[in-house]
C-alpha cells in the first residue's frame, strides 16, 4: 500500500490531489486541520492534512483480495471524507494543541476576534496581535491586560505624525464623497476658529451644484459673522481669495463627489490647484464599509489630503474602518466628529483618542 501526506489550503484542493497523484481507487485515511508548528503557527491560517492511500498494482506474491484496500471499503471519496473529516469541531485543535499554548493562544484569538468585530479587516488584526505578542515576555504571555496594552500601542503606532502641522491654514479645502458632513465639519471648524482661537476667518463654497448646499453654509456664516464667499469659476475663486486676504483661515467647502465620478474629482482638483500654500482634509464617514475605502483612497488620493477628518464616529460601533483607510493611505488624522451639533461635536484627535476608538475605549480586554 501507498500512503501519502497532502497538505493543502481547502479540503477540496487536497481530495484534488489525492485524486490527481494516486488516482480514484485512493481512500482518505485521516483529515486534519493543521498549523505551521510553534506558537506563530497557532495565529496563522489554519491548513488541511489530508493522508491517503492506494493499494500498489498486485504481483503474483500477493493475494488480490489483500492488495486492493479499496475493494474492502466501497464508499464514495466524498463520503469517506465527511464520516472522518473533524474541520468542524474545534476539539481537534484542543487535542493538537501543546498544553502550554492552549491559554495565549485562545487569548490571541479572543482577541483578534474582537478587533474583527470592531471592524478592523481580518489580515490587519491579526497582524497587529502578532505585533503585540512580539513585544511580550514569555512568561507574559497569558495575561491578558499585557496582551490588551500591548495592542493599543501597536493600534497607536499606526496613526502618523502630522505631516502639515494641523489643519493651521491659510487655507484649508475639505474633499470628500458625498453627504460624509464636509459643510458640517467646514462649519464646527469655522466656529472653532473664529470663535475659541479668535481668528479671522473667511468661507468660500464651491458647491453650486445644489442650491440648498450655499444655503446650509451661509446659515452657519450668518450665525457666526463670517463672509462666504460662493465660487462658480478659477477667476471667482481668485478674486474670492485676493478679496479675503486679511482672513487667518479660509476654509474651503466642495461638493461631494462620489469616488465613482473621477471626472468630476479631476475638475475639483484643478480648480483646487490654483491655490498656493493649499491644506486638503479628506473627509470620510466611520460608517464607510472597509471594502469601499480602497476606492475612496484611490480616488481622492490626486488631492495629496494631509490630513484625514472621520465623521459620524456617533453612529458605528466598528471604528475599525478607519484604521484601515490609515493604513492605507498613510495620513494622520486631524479631527474626529461624533455628532451633528456644531461646533461641539468635533474633536482633535491624537493616537491615544483615536486606539480608544477602534478598541472600543479603555476597558476594551
Ligand atoms: N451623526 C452624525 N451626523 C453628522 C455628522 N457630521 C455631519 N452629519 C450629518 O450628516 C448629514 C450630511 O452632512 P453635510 O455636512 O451636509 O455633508 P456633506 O459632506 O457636506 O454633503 P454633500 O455636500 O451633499 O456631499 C447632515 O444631516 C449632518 O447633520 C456626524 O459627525 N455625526
Ligand atoms: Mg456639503
Amino acid at each position: 500500500m501507498k500512503i501519502r501526506r497532502y497538505v493543502a489550503s481547502t479540503l477540496e484542493e487536497a481530495v484534488d490531489r489525492v485524486k490527481r497523484d494516486l488516482g480514484r481507487d485512493a481512500i482518505i485515511l485521516e483529515v486534519r486541520r493543521i498549523r505551521a508548528p510553534g506558537f506563530w503557527g497557532w495565529l496563522k491560517r489554519r491548513r488541511i492534512e489530508v493522508t491517503a492511500a492506494v493499494a500498489q498494482p498486485p504481483t503474483p506474491a500477493v493475494p488480490l483480495r489483500q492488495a486492493s484496500i479499496t475493494q474492502q471499503v466501497p464508499v464514495p471519496a466524498v463520503q469517506r471524507i465527511r464520516r472522518t473529516n473533524p474541520l468542524a469541531s474545534p476539539v481537534v485543535e484542543e487535542e493538537l494543541m501543546p498544553e502550554r499554548l492552549r491559554v495565549p493562544y485562545n487569548l490571541a484569538r479572543h482577541h483578534t476576534e474582537r478587533l474583527i468585530n470592531r471592524g478592523v479587516e481580518v489580515d490587519l488584526a491579526r497582524n497587529i496581535v502578532e505585533q503585540a505578542l512580539a513585544t511580550i515576555p514569555a512568561e507574559e504571555l497569558g495575561n491578558s491586560q499585557a496582551l490588551t496594552q500591548s495592542i493599543k500601542k501597536v493600534v497607536m503606532g499606526f496613526f502618523p505624525p502630522q505631516k502639515c502641522g494641523g489643519l493651521t491654514g491659510p487655507v484649508i479645502a475639505f474633499v470628500g464623497p458625498t453627504g460624509v458632513g464636509k459643510t458640517t465639519t467646514v462649519a464646527k471648524l469655522a466656529a472653532v476658529y473664529s470663535l475659541q482661537q479668535g481668528k479671522k476667518v473667511a468661507l468660500i463654497t464651491t458647491d453650486t451644484y445644489r442650491i440648498a448646499a450655499v444655503e446650509q453654509l451661509r446659515r452657519y456664516a450668518n450665525i457666526l459673522h463670517v463672509p462666504l464667499a460662493v465660487v462658480y469659476t478659477a477667476d471667482d475663486l481668485q478674486s474670492a481669495l485676493d478679496q479675503y486676504k486679511e482672513a487667518e483661515v479660509i476654509l474651503v467647502d466642495t461638493a461631494g463627489r462620489s469616488p465613482q465620478q473621477g471626472l468630476h474629482l479631476a475638475e475639483l482638483r484643478n480648480l483646487l490647484a490654483s491655490i498656493p500654500d493649499l491644506q486638503t482634509a479628506l473627509v470620510v464617514s466611520a460608517t464607510t464599509k472597509a471594502e469601499d475605502l480602497e476606492l475612496i483612497y484611490e480616488r481622492f488620493r490626486i488631492f495629496s489630503p494631509c490630513q484625514v477628518v472621520f465623521t459620524k464616529i456617533d453612529e458605528t460601533e466598528s471604528a475599525g474602518t478607519l484604521l484601515s483607510l490609515v493604513n492605507l493611505m498613510q495620513v494622520p488624522v486631524g479631527f474626529i466628529a461624533n455628532g451633528q451639533n456644531v461646533p461641539d461635536d468635533l474633536k482633535a484627535a491624537n493616537p491615544n483618542l483615536l486606539a480608544n476608538l477602534i478598541l472600543g475605549g479603555a476597558n476594551h480586554a
